[in-house]
């Protein structure tokens, strides 16, 4: 990960001022890390030692660094990682500018390394992600979406680009098809897991904790399964409670709706179904070598569904 910080350091330099002070804030604001770590550690498991894995580090983690600054614009968020978010401090045209130029700073970077197969791999994970930022545009405010629909946003806007750092370790080490769809299947695991809990944190959480404001996601509209699941276990009177707190981005009676969706063991089952795809992740280590570095994501995926921030 040091080698990886070099490459960041290295790579985000430009002459423009406003493009290095935003850039420099928000990819130094604390993130975990956890996608180039994914890259790391699957090349590391397959052996797969050259210098382009950190190269791929650094662009996952700027293209993660890019949807963060235009996500915090759309979502209007104030808070992230526990400081104020980019557009909070240099406004939304900066913020929206400085991601194009962390997105297109990446796709130099991964043209760098000369492989067909990784420029398909992040040309189609970018494009699905932005799918689901539209796929979940599309169902804000809306109190009927389905569980599918939910797992098809989390898996796309979210998940997408565990899938493609877990893949693209594979890549490197010049696996076989079967392998690589196991690492893949591995990241897409883990990361639809991260976000479930994430989903979670929303209602459980402490903003303090946290790093970002608590009901975010009801005051945005947004159906995450934690209420979907409370609008079907609860009361007529709870689930219309909830039903319009979508439908408006209503927060003035979060502490209710909390309340509702932590009797109706919402945060639970929801926990629950992130234990499930962590297990699954689990499950599709076994194709690959035991070692140090299997062993690390193996613990990696009993983690993200046992934090709390
Ligand atoms: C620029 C390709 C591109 C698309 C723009 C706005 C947008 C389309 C996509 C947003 C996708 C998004 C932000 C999904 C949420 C993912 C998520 C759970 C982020 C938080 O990840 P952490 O906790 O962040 O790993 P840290 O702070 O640790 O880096």
């Amino acid at each position: 990960m040091q080698e990886v910080d070099k490459v960041i350091a290295r790579s985000l330099s430009s002459d423009v001022a406003l493009i290095d002070q935003i850039a420099h804030y928000i990819v130094h604001a604390g993130g975990k890390r956890m996608r180039p770590k994914l890259v790391l550690l699957f090349a590391n498991a397959l052996s797969a030692t050259t210098p382009a894995r950190f190269e791929l580090a650094a662009v996952v983690e700027f293209i993660h660094t890019a949807t963060l600054l235009h996500d915090d614009v759309v979502d209007e968020s104030s808070l992230r990682r526990g400081k104020p978010t980019a557009n909070a401090l240099f406004g939304n045209a900066a913020s929206v500018l400085v991601g194009d130029f962390l997105y297109s700073r990446a796709f130099q970077m991964m043209v760098s390394v000369d492989r067909m197969r990784v420029l398909e791999v992040l040309a189609e994970a970018t494009n699905v992600i932005a799918e689901g930022e539209v796929l979940q545009l599309m169902n804000m405010h809306d109190p009927d979406v389905t569980v599918e629909s939910y797992l098809k946003v989390i898996r796309f806007k979210t998940a997408k680009l565990f899938e493609a750092s877990a893949r693209l370790g594979a890549v490197l080490a010049d696996a076989d098809r079967e392998l690589e769809e196991a690492c893949a299947g591995y990241g897409r695991a883990l990361g639809t897991a991260f976000q479930l809990i994430d989903d979670v944190l929303d209602y459980e959480g402490e903003t303090q904790q946290l790093g970002k404001n608590v009901g975010d996601d009801l005051r945005e509209g947004k159906p995450t399964l934690p209420l979907l699941i409370a609008m079907e276990r609860g009361t007529e009177a709870e689930r219309a409670l909830i039903r319009e707190a979508i439908e408006k981005g209503e927060v003035s009676r979060l502490q209710e709706i909390v309340d509702v969706v932590r009797r109706t063991g919402a945060l639970d089952a929801t926990r629950e179904a992130a234990r499930a795809e962590a297990r699954h992740a689990s499950e599709c280590l076994s194709r690959l070598p035991r070692n140090q570095w299997t062993e690390s994501l193996l613990e990696f995926s009993v983690q993200s569904v046992e934090r709390h921030s």
